[in-house]
């Protein structure tokens, strides 16, 4: 790799509290959303639980002796609120034990701990009161913020709010496809708004307590929405609208202390502003000391039914919920092409470029980037012990070459953390796809580092040693 990143740029890797723990009923841990979720007949493939997981609780020792094996110089972690606050009614100190012998075995490791609190797994009592379609679950949510705080604060520094708030909210109130798994507009544009209110108070409320010695961040999942056919005006407002549902209605309450306009219009049934309550945006729009930016792929949008033979349509998670989106049915995996991963989605590295570039001409207040998330799945074959990921690490050094090129054109982007450490559980889609850098052997729960967890290894060393 020829690319030279300044000194401290931070190199990592991420995993969440859902995918790889299991103990999921250990330890005082209760039900979360994904617990019960995931035994719904047909709400994940094969019928797959994040139950045991990876069984990190129980290897995260040897968990972080891979990661500084591997030199990363950050690890991007969740807590499971389900674990620290059980059925949200107490503080449960076994549960923040196992995060602060995390936070203690990476500090000893030399690995900075890169926080997030809520990563998809809401306690499931939470959800009984009508989970984030409640306004009162936002201050739930400061509670829960306020004890892991309590718990870490004197040693972790970097404290993301909220993973993918579209996946959280939008994805599985309207979508869906994720836990609780409705499919009621109406409920995930509240949820969408009671999150932003909860990152708001947490990231006040942290601050309040921490200063300025903390850096405090949101990560969202974010997009090239293009029309599949440009010249085909039903297809460039579905790409309007598909941008302005996933993308803006994230950055502009966030960074400008607006939700957009023509979304607000396009929902204009759904009564959206009745959950916004005076002096909401103001404390949504916290000044922020980092974005994180999940990227995995662009999307193609159109507005008219999927062709004959998509891929898109052999989908065995896909709902009809999704068509709230644009109307009618859309397409997002694109048909431009491209090399596509096991996950159907397209490897289009110019899209991260793009987005970055994107974010740095249109948000005066950005603040400093991070990846927090990219990577992908591929079918890895275990061969001799071995697992040669060609096509893997293909995908993540083209993507550091993008952040490289959208770097030297004026995005200030400050650390990469490639999705994910270990194989997990991948939602919908259970232990399927894999996208760790590092193979889990699902009999032994053996780990085996993939040839891209050399590589990835090879290039921070590299980058170390020349920066
Ligand atoms: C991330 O989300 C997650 O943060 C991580 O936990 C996960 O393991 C990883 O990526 C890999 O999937 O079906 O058209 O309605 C994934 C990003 C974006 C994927 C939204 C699913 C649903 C769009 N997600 N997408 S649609």
């Amino acid at each position: 790799m020829m690319n030279t990143f300044p000194k401290d740029f931070l190199w990592g890797s991420a995993t969440a509290a859902a995918q790889i723990e299991g103990a999921a009923h250990l330890d005082g841990k209760e039900d979360s959303i994904w617990d019960v979720f995931s035994r719904v007949p047909g709400a994940v493939q094969h019928g797959d639980t994040p139950e045991v997981a990876v069984d990190h609780y129980h290897r995260m020792p040897q968990d972080v002796a891979l990661m500084r094996e591997l030199g990363l110089g950050s690890y991007r972690f969740s807590t499971s609120w389900a674990r620290v606050r059980p059925g949200d009614r107490f503080t449960n100190a076994k549960g923040l034990d196992f995060y602060s012998r995390l936070v203690d075995e990476l500090l000893e490791a030399g690995i900075l701990p890169w926080l997030t609190l809520y990563h998809w797994d809401l306690p499931q009592a939470l959800q009984e009161r009508g989970g984030w379609t409640n306004r009162d679950t936002a201050h739930r949510f400061v509670d829960y913020a306020s004890a892991v705080y309590d718990a870490l604060g004197d040693r972790v520094t970097h404290w993301t709010t909220f993973n993918e708030p579209l996946c959280s909210s939008l994805i599985s109130y309207v979508g869906g496809e994720h836990a609780p798994g409705l499919m009621d507009p109406g409920a995930g544009l509240a949820a969408l708004h009671h999150q932003h209110l909860a990152h708001g108070l947490a990231v006040q409320h942290l601050r309040e307590r921490g200063g300025d010695d903390l850096q405090l961040g949101i990560t969202l999942n974010l997009t090239n929405a293009i029309p599949e056919d440009p010249g085909d005006p039903a297809d460039v407002d579905a790409a309007r609208r598909i941008d302005g549902l996933w993308n803006r209605m994230f950055l502009e309450p966030l960074l400008l202390g607006a939700y957009p306009s023509d979304v607000l219009e396009d929902v204009a049934e759904y009564d959206f502003e009745q959950w916004v309550h005076d002096g909401d945006l103001e404390t949504i729009a916290q000044p922020l000391d980092f974005l994180g930016v999940n990227h995995y792929h662009d999307d193609n949008v159109s507005a008219h039914p999927l062709p004959e033979g998509h891929p898109e349509s052999a989908r065995p998670t896909k709902r009809p919920g999704r068509s709230f989106f644009v109307g009618s049915e859309f397409v997002t995996s694109p048909t431009r092409g491209l090399p596509r991963t096991a996950m159907d989605w397209e490897v289009n590295p110019d899209g991260l470029r793009t987005l970055l570039l994107r974010l740095t001409a249109t948000y005066p207040t950005l603040p400093p980037l991070y990846i927090t998330e990219n990577g992908a799945a591929y079918d890895d074959e275990l061969v001799d012990g071995r697992v040669e990921d060609h096509e893997r690490w293909a995908y993540i050094a083209a993507h550091i070459d993008a952040v490289a090129a959208a770097m030297e054109q004026g995005a200030d982007v400050r650390g990469y953390f490639v999705w994910s450490l270990l194989d997990n559980f991948e939602w919908a889609w259970g232990y399927d796809k894999r996208f760790g850098i590092v193979y889990v052997d699902r009999d032994t729960q053996q780990r085996i580092p993939k040839l891209s967890a050399r590589n990835f290894a090879g290039l921070i060393g590299e980058n170390r040693r020349r920066a």
